[in-house]
């Protein structure tokens, strides 16, 4: 693979929330935001943790941020004696450049100030120690000078809704080692420890101040003499082990040296991209995108652990609470299924393991069987607001429904479930928990079916699809398809388990009681109501969604009386017409794609697309997914780059009122990956063989990438006819 380099000139203070994202480095463990190492929480500097959550007050309950290891200043000393800081923006530069080694996994930045120094700085999260993150600085300077190095842990951190941590202490403080133990509301620990080193002789003085520790280390460089500072850093937390600090201590001392941790860390990159690494032939652009999204894929996926799965915005700091939606197994899942079977099964085991907090959310809701949280945390917990947006003209929150009205969020989990037999051939996962889950969800969505006297069908009302711009709508197409699709897997199941496992069937019976309700789900299953479709082919998102004021997406857009106002809700613009925030019919398209033909397929496309405003980063791949599946790779290629772009291009909301909500979009990330495999190469399974039926854009020579299918690596080597 050569070498992708990611790079900006730019250090605009405006900028600084996309640069954060689009240079981030992880490990699945941590995320570091892709800050330069002067900014701190002003700048939204900060090292992001996984699986770990935090409530302050009555403010969202969040992930955390660690103590920052990274916050590096560099000073050149006056003639009066005073201190100058060589950091941007306020200090003159005449070159400045950020990159991101995306094959190497490393954040790279050098920068040549206008007084004569150059002030290089790269840095890695280590990919194989997850717990480790490391930092090489060089200083080198035109003229003779004294120079001084302030390397801090920050534990200041940028919180959305904290303070987090209620008391923090600095137990290790001593010449070239750092240490900070912090424990939040929630009484969680956090430490991270740190050594140093400076090649040239300095002096040294370790101050703490107020939730920072600092070293200030004085030295003097000749005319084009270098120093170089070199930073080992751990992080461990309560959720790892019992004494955090001792182990973040014990791992930053037996670290190896720079050299050697970023040899390692680099082989370990180098064996991922072999797996991952996709070549489209013809087209260097599209190419650099996907495996952007890659890397970003790779960096926040947890392969440390057995159950943990990834949020939203990916590890990219607090935005969305750091909750994991139905973005993981409807976007996501297939890269990870494809290139990290492994992984696929550790974000599933979440789904499994936190099925207690589902079934706790349905009794909650006066129902049965399992409701996962739209915006679930540890064990499930749900940490979707009721009111998640903010009203930009009254300031007040808004009640929305997303927590309680999404419930195609179950059938989401249920669908990853069945992904990962069918692709892995692995059945484990049903005896392991997966089936409770299956039979759980069939519950629920029982529990929720509408029966009208005059009617016979069953119906689902009150929901919110895909398109969130429209709440509480009755029969939404998506919904109710993914739901008699959780009947009839769970049928389904039940039936293989039962002749080919039948100790854990029966062992499933005794705890669950289920085996009377499984011909009320099939009866379910037969009766759901089937979607309005016109003799077009069209069908109506939802009861009543064609009587909306019909009405272009400009249109709507026009009538905004404040770019930030919420299109969505009792009042939103978009509420009353037809036009919708993301991919929802053509959602279900894809998911149940062996259902529909192409004709259904075409009609869709061409009326929903033109109705779609893409409010959201989910929504491009789905169309781009149509396009390849009616023959259209021309049109098809410009929403693939949409979602492979969306972290390159930023350019996504960041702001909401003054709540931070961008982050990366790992999603968009999973849904250029996903147009790839099964658009533009036409990846089928036919009798558990795959097969492919490529359509690629005209420009494109060809397509080559790697994955594992049913524990078999295989290449998949496509050219233009
Ligand atoms: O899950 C999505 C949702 O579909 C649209 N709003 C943002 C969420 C997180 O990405």
């Amino acid at each position: 693979m050569r070498e992708i380099v990611v790079t900006t000139h730019s250090y605009d203070l405006g900028e600084l929330p996309e640069l954060g994202n689009r240079f981030l480095i992880g490990n699945g463990y941590m995320g570091v935001r892709g800050t330069l190492e002067e900014y701190d929480k002003e700048q939204l500097a900060a090292v992001n943790l996984a699986g770990i959550y935090d409530r302050c007050g009555d403010g969202w309950r969040e992930p955390l941020n660690a103590p920052n290891p990274f916050s590096l200043r560099l000073y050149r000393r006056e003639e009066d004696g005073s201190d100058r800081p060589l950091a941007l923006p306020s200090a003159a530069c005449d070159q400045h450049t950020q990159s991101l080694l995306v094959r190497e996994g490393l954040h790279r930045r050098d920068t040549r100030f206008s007084c004569g120094v150059r002030w290089q700085v790269e840095r890695l999260a280590h990919m194989e120690q997850v717990h480790l993150l490391a930092l090489h600085a060089v200083a080198t300077a035109k003229e003779a000078g004294q120079f001084c190095l302030k390397s801090t842990l920050d534990g200041d951190v940028w919180d959305i809704h904290g303070p987090h941590y209620r008391e923090m202490s600095f137990p290790t403080a001593s010449e070239h080692q750092h240490g900070v133990e912090a424990v939040t509301n929630e009484g969680d620990t956090v430490a991270v420890c740190c050594r140093w080193s400076l090649s040239t002789p300095h002096h040294s003085a370790t101050a703490v101040a107020q939730r920072k520790q600092e070293a200030i280390l004085d030295f003097e460089l000749a005319a084009g003499q270098s120093a170089s500072f070199t930073l080992i850093a751990a992080v461990y937390t309560s959720k790892d082990c019992k004494e955090p600090l001792q182990a973040a201590r014990a791992a930053v001392l037996n670290a190896p040296e720079y050299d050697e941790l970023l040899a390692s860390h680099r082989a370990c990159w180098a064996k991922l991209w072999e797996r991952a690494h996709v070549q489209i032939l013809g087209d260097d652009p599209a190419e650099e995108a996907l495996n952007v999204s890659l890397y970003h894929l790779l960096s926040i996926a947890p392969r440390h652990a057995s159950s943990l799965s990834v949020p939203a915005r990916g590890l990219s700091g607090q935005t969305y609470k750091g909750a994991i939606f139905w973005d993981t197994e409807m976007f996501m899942l297939d890269f990870y299924l494809a290139v990290l079977p492994e992984v696929a099964k550790t974000l599933l085991r979440y789904r499994i393991d936190t099925l207690e907090g589902a079934r706790a959310k349905a009794r909650e809701y006066g129902l049965r069987g399992a409701f996962y949280a739209w915006e679930s945390q540890e064990g499930g917990y749900d940490a979707c607001s009721d009111y998640n947006v903010t009203d930009v003209f009254t300031g007040r929150p808004m009640r929305t429904y997303f927590r309680d009205k999404q419930v195609h969020i179950t059938s989401a989990v249920v669908y990853g479930l069945w992904k990962y037999a069918r692709w892995t051939g692995d059945d484990s996962l049903w005896r392991e928990g997966g089936a409770e889950v299956l039979i759980e969800a069939a519950r629920f969505y029982h529990s929720l079916l509408i029966k009208r006297v005059e009617k016979d069908d069953d119906e689902l009302w009150n929901v919110i699809g895909p398109d969130e711009y429209h709440e509480r709508v009755n029969n939404n197409a998506y919904t109710n398809e993914m739901a008699r699709f959780v009947f009839e897997q769970t049928l389904e199941v039940c039936a293989q388990l039962k002749r080919d496992a039948p100790e854990a069937y029966k062992a499933l019976a005794q705890k669950l009681s289920f085996e009377e309700e499984l011909a009320s789900f099939q009866q379910a299953a037969k009766r759901l109501k089937k979607p309005t479709i016109r003799p077009d082919g069209v069908m109506e998102q939802f009861d009543g969604y064609f009587a909306l004021e019909d009405v272009t997406v400009d249109a709507v857009r026009a009538r905004l009386k404040d770019p930030k106002e919420y299109w969505g809700g009792a009042y939103g613009v978009a509420a009353h017409t037809q036009v919708i925030k993301q991919a929802d019919v053509i959602t279900l398209l894809f998911m149940l794609r062996e259902r529909y033909d192409a004709q259904t397929l075409r009609a869709n496309y061409d009326y929903y697309l033109r109705r779609t405003e893409h409010g959201s980063s989910l929504s491009a791949c789905m169309y781009a997914l149509a396009a390849c599946g009616i023959g259209r790779p021309e049109e098809a290629y410009p929403l693939f780059l949409k979602s492979a772009r969306a972290d390159l291009d930023g350019g996504g909301k960041q702001w909401a009122g003054l709540v931070y909500i961008g982050g990366t979009h790992p999603a968009a990330a999973g849904g250029a990956y996903l147009a790839l495999l099964w658009g533009f190469l036409g990846l089928k399974i036919e009798g558990n063989q795959l097969k492919t039926e490529p359509r690629l854009p005209k420009k494109w020579r060809g397509v080559q990438c790697r994955l594992w299918y049913r524990g078999q690596a295989q290449t998949l080597s496509v050219q233009q006819p």
